[in-house]
């Protein structure tokens, strides 16, 4: 794109044309700007999939600073931690930087080579042709994550296939959505449609806000806090969350369905629940009844190990501020293979404390009626993703990656293609390691489209150099919310080196492959400024303002006393599910043990940690400033145990022998003596990923016990156990 396209600082702020630079610094990354000419982009912040809007200042071509959009719900004006150093993507000198093609070296071994873009691209269309002729185009699949798949998901609809699988299902909020939907007819959505901000009392059931940094929900649940709110943290460990409680129940690992309906028990024994609501909105209250009755404190203190009267506390506490109380979802929910239930207990529990459609429990979200840039209808594929659940899964909604990985594997596999868009499955999946390499050994092709030599790259083919965020143009953000907005993300800089941006790639690819007719434009932005003239906007306009809201049409809560119907089965709130049970599920959420946990073995406890996003920022040069590695958490009795101080470095090992990278030990109370716990996203083996390569240790390389969800295929991630293995001397002592 055209540097002259961008907007200057004047356009957005409508003050004088240029901006004298005392004005503008503070929180820079960069040396203050000298005397040249800012220009302010407006941008999608691509660190994480909150999607803040923000401005990226440029000085004279010199990168400067990227700062929150002050019209944005997303955000209110402030980035995070990690969109404040999303200039290191643009900036990291180890960015992928021309195509690269699988060959055979002159040793025999395999090795890339660089390529043009002609040539790669030529590779990939003539064996995605191919693959159409001989099997049909059903057969490539697309393993994705992030706004910019959308072009590769229309080239591939155009081409005949609908099988996209991202990590932030079956990985990540999957267990939530389908447990939502089976109650409420309808899911959570992102961003999570949680009212924090004007609840009286918050329950966090894992959750851990504060470290998990999603911008506006860690700014609601400030303000919260700042309005006096009863806050009520379940969690094993001493989470930021847990510090500013009111209330810390310190749960054993696992036992969270027991806690659920030792509440539900208490709500409904002491008659504390929302009669009316339940009455006229819900069914399956008398099932729930009888079934919860089973359930008191007493029962539930043996399995959480948390007192009796802690349990009924709590559950008044709860009831008191009803219905403005909030039991969090969660987002990351894929845990114990039981987690459609764990959330449909949570589902329930909300239900009893008349929160959803509530002030201060969840909103009703609501989106722009963007429509869709006109295409020609696409060709109907001729299987569906179903094929690679087999008979399994029943309620899953999308496509399981772990499944359709399983259906790429062998001569007879159904898949034999796969475009990986922007996700890094070695470190995603876990347990995924020895299978990714059967697959690699089975497919016909592997195309993965990235910014960095991630673990990814080296299953691939061909490798596509995607320029990031700061780079491109993007879809429209048109996120349901609780005022509906759009937001613009377009190039504050030209491409880096030789990367392109994904909707290039993908119009390249559909012409090569004569799907032309799905691309029918130049550049990406006559798509953009087509939708937003639609929607009485253009892109001038958003180039000038970046985020355009735009007012409600439908109420954000539930009319008092209002009739609703939900789209379940029964149009009510499904306490009771019929559709579980006529699938051989528990109809109401049971309570199962844990894995067991092995003498002289804790369990492996995962998360967030405030500067990163899982392994995708690990090796920005701004944010490695700030956490160059993750630590083991560990407590300080085991610690006095295995004779271990903080800043000693430990490998772990679980329960099947796997033995981890080197990471450093930092004993804490934070964390009980039954597990330790550690940051997601470090431990990498790619060597060309120079800063971060040999720093901390990956938790997924550790799971290789994986409890899959059997309602909808989550690969539940917390049924592993790690004992130490001494590094250094203590090791040979
Ligand atoms: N900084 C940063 N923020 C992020 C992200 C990021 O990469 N970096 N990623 C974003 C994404 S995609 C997601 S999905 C979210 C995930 O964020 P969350 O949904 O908050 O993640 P969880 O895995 O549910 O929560 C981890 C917490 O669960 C606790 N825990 C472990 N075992 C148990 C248990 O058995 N019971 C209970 N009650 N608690 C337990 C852990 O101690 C830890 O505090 O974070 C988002 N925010
Ligand atoms: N062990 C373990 N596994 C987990 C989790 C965990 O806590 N522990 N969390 C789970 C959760 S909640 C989620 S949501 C998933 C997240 O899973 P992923 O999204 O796969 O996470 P990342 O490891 O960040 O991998 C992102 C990849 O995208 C690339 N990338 C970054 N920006 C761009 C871009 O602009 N264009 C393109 N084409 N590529 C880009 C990065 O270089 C990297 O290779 O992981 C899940 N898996
Ligand atoms: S929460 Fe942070 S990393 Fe995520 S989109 Fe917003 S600013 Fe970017
Ligand atoms: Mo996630």
């Amino acid at each position: 794109m055209d540097r002259r396209e961008f907007i200057k600082v004047s356009g957005v702020t409508a003050a004088a044309a240029t901006v004298p630079s005392i004005f503008l610094s503070g929180c820079s990354t960069q040396p203050n700007p000298g005397e040249g000419e800012v220009t302010a982009t407006p941008t999608v912040c691509d660190i994480c999939f909150w999607k803040c809007a923000g401005h990226v200042y440029v000085e004279d071509s010199v990168p400067w600073k990227i700062i929150g959009n002050d019209e944005d719900l997303h955000s209110n004006g402030r980035l995070c931690t990690r969109g404040t150093g999303g200039l290191g993507a643009y900036q990291d000198k180890d960015r992928l930087k021309m195509p690269l093609v699988r060959t055979v070296g002159p040793n025999g071994q395999q090795i890339f080579r660089e390529a043009s873009w002609d040539e790669a691209l030529d590779i990939i269309a003539k064996r995605m042709q191919k693959i159409a002729d001989e099997h049909g185009a059903d057969r490539v699949a697309l393993l994705n994550h992030g706004a910019g798949a959308s072009h590769f998901k229309n080239l591939l609809r155009g081409y005949g296939s609908a099988t996209f699988s991202a990590p932030s299902y079956a990985q990540c909020r999957g267990p939530r959505e389908v447990a939502f939907q089976l109650t409420y007819g309808e899911g959570v959505g992102s961003p999570d449609r949680t009212d924090m901000e004007h609840s009286r009392c918050i329950v966090l059931i894992g959750s851990h806000i504060g470290e998990n940094l999603h911008n506006g929900q860690v700014q609601t649940l400030t303000r919260a806090l700042e309005n006096g709110v009863s806050l009520i943290t379940v969690d094993p460990r001493f989470s930021v969350a847990a510090s500013k409680s009111q209330h810390w129940l310190p749960i054993r690992p696992g036992t969270d369905v027991a806690l659920l309906l030792a509440w539900m028990n208490v709500l409904i024994s002491e008659g504390l629940y929302d009669k009316a609501y339940v009455e006229q909105y819900a069914m399956g209250f008398e099932q729930l009844a009888a079934h919860v009755r089973q359930f008191p404190p007493e029962w539930a203190y043996l399995q959480t190990g948390l007192e009796p009267e802690l349990i009924r506390e709590t559950a008044r506490e709860m009831a008191k501020n009803a219905p403005a109380t909030l039991v969090h979802p969660g987002r990351h929910t894929t845990w114990y293979g039981d987690d459609t239930q764990r959330e449909r207990a949570i589902a329930i529990l909300n239900t009893l404390l008349g929160s959803w459609g509530r002030p201060g429990g969840f909103y009703i979200q609501e989106k722009v009626k963007l429509p869709n840039y006109p295409l020609p209808d696409y060709p109907k594929p001729k299987s569906t993703f179903k094929v690679a659940h087999g008979d399994d899964y029943p309620f899953a909604t999308q496509p399981v990656s772990n499944a359709v990985i399983d259906a790429s594997i062998g001569d007879d596999a159904h898949y034999k293609g796969w475009l990986v868009y922007g996700t890094n499955l070695p470190m995603t999946i876990p347990g995924v390691r020895p299978k990714l390499r059967q697959a690699a050994d089975s497919l016909d092709l592997i195309v993965v489209i990235d910014t960095m030599p991630a673990e990814v790259t080296g299953y691939a083919d061909v490798i596509l150099p995607e320029c990031t965020y700061l780079e491109r143009y993007d879809e429209l953000r048109n996120a349901a919310e609780r005022e509906p907005s759009l937001a613009l993300r377009m190039p504050a800089f030209k491409p880096r080196h030789d990367s392109k941006p994904g909707w290039w790639i993908a119009k390249q690819l559909g012409e090569r492959l004569g799907l032309q007719k799905y691309f029918p434009w130049n550049d990406y932005s006559e798509v953009l400024d087509w939708q937003l003239k639609q929607v009485g906007s253009s892109l001038d306009e958003m180039q000038q303002i970046g985020v355009k809201n735009f007012p409600r049409k439908t109420p954000k809560y539930f009319q008092a006393g209002e009739a609703r119907r939900f789209n379940t089965p029964s149009g009510k709130i499904e306490l009771y599910s019929q559709r579980l049970a006529d699938r051989g599920f528990d109809p109401l959420p049971v309570y199962k043990r844990p894995p067991e946990r092995p003498d002289n073995y804790y369990h492996l406890n995962y998360g967030r940690m405030p500067a990163h996003t899982f392994s995708r920022t690990t090796n920005n040069p701004l944010l490695f400033q700030l956490a160059p590695e993750n630590t083991l958490w560990i407590n300080s009795l085991v610690a006095r145990q295995w004779k271990l101080k903080t800043g000693d470095s430990v490998r772990m090992q679980n329960q099947d022998g796997i033995v981890s990278k080197s990471i450093r030990v930092r004993v804490t109370e934070r964390i009980g003596p039954d597990s330790v716990f550690m940051a997601h996203g470090f431990g990498h083996s790619a060597k060309q990923l120079r800063l971060t390569n040999g720093l901390g240790a990956d938790d997924s390389a550790l799971m290789t016990n994986v409890l899959i969800d059997p309602i909808m295929g989550a690969t539940g991630m917390r049924g592993n156990f790690v004992t130490f293995v001494k590094n250094s001397e203590q090791e040979h002592a």
